[in-house]
């Protein structure tokens, strides 16, 4: 199985060129009222980023898994991301993502597999569960890639392999 790490810069690597290929007027608009446009979903993966990138570093010194959610939609709408430049969203996104994946890459075995009993809810069905249902750190990046992906196929169903 290949590492989280590996998934991740993959992931970036493949649809970064495609998505700097989106004009910004594609990129601003959504498929309905209720849906975010292009900008919209890079940022909330930004958003993504920012919160997972913390949970990667502090639980390495739990033996929980247990970090705060965030209201997803108040993090997109206060940060105008519809108003913001596209290419500069993609090349932060892609920036932000090659740091994440250098961190995912450094976390020792230990923390990475520690069998976490305390955990958050898991509703989330990116990943699928370790055989014992006890996640661990290594399985927290490999659904935060999960999640990643899911978006971009939101985007373009071509931006994912
Ligand atoms: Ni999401």
């Amino acid at each position: 199985m290949i590492t989280p790490g590996t998934a991740l810069r993959s992931a970036v690597e493949y649809a970064l060129p495609q998505l700097l290929r989106i004009t910004s007027a594609t990129a601003s608009h959504a498929t309905a009222p209720d849906k975010w446009c292009p900008k919209e979903i890079i940022g909330h993966l930004l958003d993504s980023a920012n919160n997972n990138l913390a949970r990667f570093v502090r639980l390495q010194s739990t033996d929980h898994l247990l970090f705060e959610p965030y209201a997803q939609e108040e993090w997109v709408s206060a940060q105008a991301y519809a108003d913001a430049d596209w290419s500069e969203l993609v090349e932060l996104w892609a920036r932000y993502n090659r740091h994440i994946v250098r961190v995912m890459d450094l976390v020792p075995d230990e923390p990475r597999f520690r069998p976490r009993k305390e955990h958050c809810p898991l509703g989330s069905t990116y990943a699928p569960l370790p055989a014992d249902d006890i996640p661990t750190l290594d399985w927290l990046m490999r659904d935060y890639v999960g999640h990643l992906k899911h978006h971009l196929r939101q985007i373009d169903a071509g931006l994912v392999v």
